[in-house]
């Protein structure tokens, strides 16, 4: 895919997230639509996989763990036109034995989950296990992904596992935050500070790479790049993603009340004309 065709995407994706939202009249669209950039880059130009051919190990495969799990609607939809399930079955989303629950579930075998969560704060120490795991399986030039919301690093399970990864020098391993500023109740803050995250991740000796355009998928697509080169250097590297929570509609734009709330149909109309859809086409209802 070329960058016309990524931006292309992006704006089906984020016709997905609100679509998706409003049908089953909840979800977390604001994060969603922040983190489109990063998925689609992830997904369509980072990764080494093979959508097809899904198993739960992954052998031989780069791994993602998305470790602020409300944020499904941009992963289903990602997953989906990455070629992991039919985009038919996002319309699925949030209804009753779904496969597309409100937060990932293992539990009904969708292609591309790898473990539950929304439990806040499991993701990194999952993904730093999968990477001791490619370590010890000889994979060595396999990379381990996990996102994690900013909110998310006020869970003290995140420190324990910031601590692990810099002492035991986890260097098959990106992660990413998602520095929207925003968290569901407030500005970060607001919440809860905090503070210099750059020089924190540093002082557990981390590498960290900062990205000011996080909605900008050529520039997001170079710092995965960037972080990349720098793996294998005995420390873990952390991505600080700076975003716009509800990136793409302008009335949900940096403002935490779309952190889980759904467009009504007045909303859903406004919303989709800033994002006309594209060749890629919307799921069918
Ligand atoms: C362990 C745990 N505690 C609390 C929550 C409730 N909760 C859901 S989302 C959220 C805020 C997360 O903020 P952030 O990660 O910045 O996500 P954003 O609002 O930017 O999408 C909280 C506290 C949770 N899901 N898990
Ligand atoms: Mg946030």
């Amino acid at each position: 895919m070329n960058i016309n065709d990524l931006k292309n995407l992006c704006t089906q994706v984020r016709r997905d997230i609100l679509r998706m939202v409003n049908h089953a009249n909840s979800g977390h669209p604001g994060g969603s639509l922040g983190c489109t950039e990063y998925l689609v880059a992830l997904y369509q130009k980072i990764m080494y996989f093979d959508p097809k051919k899904f198993t739960m190990d992954g052998e031989g495969e780069d791994l993602f763990f998305l470790s602020n799990g409300h944020i499904s609607p941009v992963y289903y939809s990602v997953l989906a036109r990455t070629g992991f399930f039919s985009i038919k079955e996002l319309s699925t989303f949030r209804k009753l034995n779904s496969r597309l629950q409100g937060h990932p579930s293992i539990h009904g075998g969708l292609p591309g989950i790898r473990i539950s969560s929304g439990s806040l704060g499991q993701g990194m120490s999952v993904a730093i296990g999968a990477a001791i795991s490619k370590k010890l399986s000889q994979e060595f030039n396999r990379i381990i992904y996990s996102l994690h919301g900013d909110g998310e690093l006020n869970e003290g399970q995140i420190w324990e596992a910031v601590l692990y990864a810099g002492a035991n020098h986890i260097d098959n391993y990106i992660a990413t935050v998602d520095y929207n500023r925003q968290q569901i109740d407030g500005p970060i803050d607001k919440v809860l500070p905090l503070g210099n995250i750059k020089k924190k991740f540093e002082s557990f000796d981390w590498m960290v790479l900062e990205e000011l355009e996080g909605n900008n998928i050529e520039k997001v697509i170079n710092v995965l790049k960037k972080a990349k080169n720098e793996t294998g250097k005995r420390k873990p590297i952390l991505i600080i993603l700076y975003t716009q929570m509800g990136y793409g509609v302008d009335f949900m734009k940096g403002n935490h009340v779309w952190h889980g709330k759904s467009p009504n149909q007045k909303e859903l109309k406004k919303a989709l004309s800033q994002l006309p859809e594209t060749y890629l086409g919307d799921y069918p209802l």
